[in-house]
């Protein structure tokens, strides 16, 4: 049917990469060590907020090289890769007209995501856009919508998101999809209506163009299902840290699988505690996800200067020396 879901069923292997200002913190703050996950150190109560809110004026990855992180996904056998254009704390990777909070503001000064776009291009890699609704940084973003005044500074808030999204594939509009994320609030799950037009607007723009199921208003986390039962979304977004055991559990739906190699940590974090998967481990949820008709995606998260951590780099080899035998 569907000449870019044929596509996308047949990549096999995904690279995620979580990036943002709070890869700067490595986990840390003030010597002392957060044991969440290092994207979400905002929400820790030992990390002043005003003090999270100044890290992009110290965002400055001098050994961001996008080409060579492009060639290593290459290499370990990515057919796609999933970049955080936005993660929950609203600092956007790429010059958005719409928000201070964003590159241009930092001492790097320079998009991050066209530069990566097309370095993955050039690879032959698919880009994935990776966008969080929800936006810390935005004083219309509400969790419930109760009041007068919540809905109202809400009604600007979507426009903001309408307005980022828009944006986002009008400067790179060889990206084949979105992945949606931080849709679990109750005012989100009201507006159906506005997630329709946008998906429909967005899919004018990128004929094509693959959404995830975690866009769509509806309970968060695995499945979205309309009132016929069919899928809502292109994919199912919702084994995350997991894998289905059985093709029953798929429902023989689209799905991709996401995966950190610690157990817990999406963006960088300087200390991994607790079990880190082997290539042995990953290639076996590979080989797993693929004969389950799924997809796997494994997760990078660069530290605060742009390197990849060389424990990743060494999987991404693992991985790829098998690849070239076995894909
Ligand atoms: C979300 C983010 O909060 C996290 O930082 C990371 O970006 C990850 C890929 O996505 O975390 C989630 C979202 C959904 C579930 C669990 C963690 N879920 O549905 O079980």
């Amino acid at each position: 049917t569907d000449q870019m879901m044929e596509t996308w069923r047949n990549y096999g292997l995904g690279q995620f990469i979580h990036w943002g200002v709070y890869a700067l913190t490595g986990g840390h703050w003030d010597g002392e060590y957060y044991s969440g996950a290092a994207e979400w150190i905002r929400s820790w109560d030992k990390m002043p907020k005003d003090a999270y809110d100044q890290l992009y004026k110290s965002f400055d990855p001098k050994n961001y090289e996008p080409k060579a992180w492009a060639k290593q996904a290459k290499e370990m056998g990515a057919k796609y890769m999933i970049i955080t254009t936005k993660h929950h704390d609203g600092f956007s990777l790429w010059p958005s007209k719409y928000t201070d909070y964003d590159v241009t503001n930092s001492p790097y000064g320079n998009d991050i995501i066209g530069p990566l776009v097309e370095a993955y291009d050039a690879e032959g890699i698919d880009v994935y856009l990776y966008f969080s609704v929800m936006d810390w940084s935005q004083p219309g973003y509400r969790v419930s919508l109760e009041t007068e005044e919540d809905r109202t500074a809400y009604e600007d808030f979507k426009a903001f998101t309408r307005n980022q999204l828009i944006e986002l594939l009008e400067l790179y509009p060889s990206a084949k999809g979105l992945w949606f994320d931080g849709t679990w609030d109750e005012a989100w799950k009201e507006q159906a209506v506005f997630a329709d037009e946008l998906e429909k607007e967005m899919r004018a723009m990128i004929p094509g163009l693959i959404i995830g199921s975690r866009f769509r208003p509806d309970d968060y986390g695995n499945r979205h299902f309309d009132s016929n039962g069919d899928l809502m979304g292109d994919y199912e977004q919702g084994w995350e840290r997991k894998l289905p055991n059985t093709y029953e559990d798929t429902k023989g739906n689209d799905w991709d699988a996401v995966m950190t190699v610690p157990e817990n940590q999406w963006g960088y974090h300087s200390d991994w505690r607790g079990h880190v998967k082997s290539s042995y481990e990953l290639i076996e949820m590979l080989v797993k996800s693929v004969s389950l008709d799924g997809n796997f995606v494994l997760n990078f998260g660069p530290d605060g200067q742009g390197n990849i951590r060389s424990e990743e780099a060494k999987l991404a080899k693992e991985i790829g020396d098998w690849m070239k035998v076995n894909q």
